[in-house]
């Protein structure tokens, strides 16, 4: 039964009282101290309006030391909170269940250090993931991280949900490019992991422990990531697959022809498309396909005819093999950023899709070759009561899974027709609930389906020997 439906407050938390926000003001001063009505509502709210809590104060703290001195006095006095970055996370885990305190990083931003050498920047957790990509483009560099929300999203709260994106089949995850963490613990202590060298192999590999730990393990304060070079040549073709056999054999080919130059790999079905061309003005790029699916290929190389005509020849090659039935490459940036935006935003604009709650969102890591049978099974389920659109990172055998409804309603009839299911096939299909976003409170009593009793618990453990007194982001990732 989802999690958001039997959770009660948990009484052991403190209520906050005068003293305590007398207390909190003392560390962040008036500027650092949010009670206004208007900005909680937003705070308490995720970006798909479908979780709401009830915090009565945001703090935004300043530094490392103020987010230490908030962590004291919350442990001390029991009062639980939600770190934040920029609250575009899809799982219900950036803002409150109930009136937890919300910490927002956002104005610990600066960049600390860039290495023009190593291509090794240091910065703080408030850092915007667009902000920085744009300091290291004028440095020649990029940052190994894209995702639809990099206008808002910070670079801690992608470090915490350990955020895939579009481009992991290139750079791979962040745990292979974030070097060191500066975390804050609840009691307070300041974890000084901030290691900028490529290799370090001396004792525990601590900081891996919060990538991905959803801000219930430590707040992070400070990042070091190894960036990339921005190399020169970008080139996107959007191409039209008949079924879904020949968007996995497209995958083994943009592989073998394209190789060292191949940096994304996408896929849309026409259900999503459609909807995408409906809301959001964008003209089809293929306008005379009527395929099933369709698939975003980008490569990002250093020589541009090179990789152009390599993109050519591979396009010319699968359209010979039957595998595209229809494809184009974009002519400039201009195609190239309709392309992505296709592919990027397409749910923010659908009213049915991007209204209030009317969407359920399954975030699923699937074996490739099963992955859209799950689609398939589920417009089947379903019939007329919901439209089921498909799209995600093929390359890492990421479905993003939005059926769309009317309403949200944890209680419809239907909505039992998608869960417990889809988290059983999933794990039926040696597959993981949450392949990038994470499990926050949406799927907190899910995270059984894809780890073992043992791992859990020792999970458990481990919480309960970091955050004692449970204070960091409750009901949250194990329910
Ligand atoms: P928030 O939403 O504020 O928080 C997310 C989680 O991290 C919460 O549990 C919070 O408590 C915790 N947290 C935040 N900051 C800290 C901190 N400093 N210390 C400790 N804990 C912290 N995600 C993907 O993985 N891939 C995608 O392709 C992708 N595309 C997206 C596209 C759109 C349009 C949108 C709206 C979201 C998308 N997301 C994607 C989801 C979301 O953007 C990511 O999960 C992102 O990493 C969240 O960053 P944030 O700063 O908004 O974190
Ligand atoms: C993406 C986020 C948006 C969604 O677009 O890759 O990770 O709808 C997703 O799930
Ligand atoms: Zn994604």
């Amino acid at each position: 039964v989802p999690a958001s439906s039997k959770v009660v407050r948990d009484e052991r938390f403190a209520t906050l009282d005068d003293q305590d926000i007398k207390h909190f003001s003392g560390i962040v001063g008036s500027k650092g101290l949010v009670v206004d009505k208007d900005e909680l509502e937003v705070a308490n709210t995720d970006w798909m309006r479908k979780f709401k809590g009830s915090a009565q104060l945001l703090l935004r703290p300043q530094s490392s030391n103020q987010v230490a001195e908030i962590l004291k006095y919350s442990s001390s006095r029991r009062i639980a909170v939600v770190p934040q970055g920029g609250n575009t996370g899809l799982v219900g885990g950036s803002v409150p269940v109930f009136d937890e305190v919300i910490v927002n990083l956002g104005a610990m931003n600066s960049i600390i250090s860039f290495d023009e050498v190593s291509g090794i920047l240091i910065c703080e957790a408030g850092c915007i993931l667009e902000t920085l990509d744009k300091f290291l483009a004028d440095k020649g560099f990029m940052f190994p991280l894209d995702l639809g929300a990099k206008g808002s999203c910070q670079i801690g709260g992608n470090v915490s949900t350990n955020a895939g994106g579009l481009r992991l089949i290139r750079y791979g995850s962040l745990h292979g490019n974030i070097l060191g963490l500066e975390v804050v613990l609840s009691d307070g202590t300041i974890l000084d992991m901030l290691s900028s060298l490529r290799k370090d192999n001396t004792g525990y590999d601590l900081k891996q422990l919060f990538i991905g730990a959803e801000g219930t393990l430590g707040v992070v304060t400070k990042v070091a990531v190894l960036t990339p070079q921005k190399l020169p040549s970008v080139n996107v073709g959007f191409l039209a697959c008949t079924d879904y056999t020949s968007c996995q054999k497209m995958l083994l080919e943009a592989r073998k022809h394209l190789g060292e130059v191949l940096s994304a790999f996408e896929f849309i079905d026409s259900f999503a498309l459609d909807m995408v061309l409906k809301h959001s003005g964008h003209r089809h790029p293929l306008p005379d396909a009527k395929e099933k699916f369709y698939l975003l290929i980008e490569t990002t190389g250093s020589n541009q005819s090179h990789d152009k005509e390599k993109l050519d020849n591979f396009v010319e090659t699968v359209l010979t093999q039957g595998l595209v039935v229809d494809g184009t490459i974009a002519q400039d940036n201009t195609q190239i950023s309709n392309f992505w935006h296709i592919r990027e935003a397409w749910f923010l604009q659908l009213p049915p899709l991007g209204k209030a709650g009317a969407v359920y969102k399954y975030d699923l890591s699937i074996p490739i070759k099963d992955l859209y049978n799950l689609v398939e099974i589920l417009r089947e389920r379903l019939g007329g009561l919901a439209t089921v659109v498909a799209y995600g990172h093929l390359g890492d055998g990421n479905l993003h899974l939005n059926i769309s409804a009317p309403d949200y309603d944890e209680k419809a009839s239907f909505f039992f027709q998608i869960e417990p299911f889809v988290y059983e096939w999933t794990a039926a299909h040696k597959g993981s609930v949450s392949a990038e976003h994470g499990l926050g409170f949406m799927k907190a009593h899910a995270i059984h389906y894809s780890r073992s009793p043992e791992t859990v618990e020792l999970m458990r453990k481990m919480k309960a020997m970091l955050d004692p007194n449970g204070i960091l982001n409750p009901y949250k990732v194990i329910a």
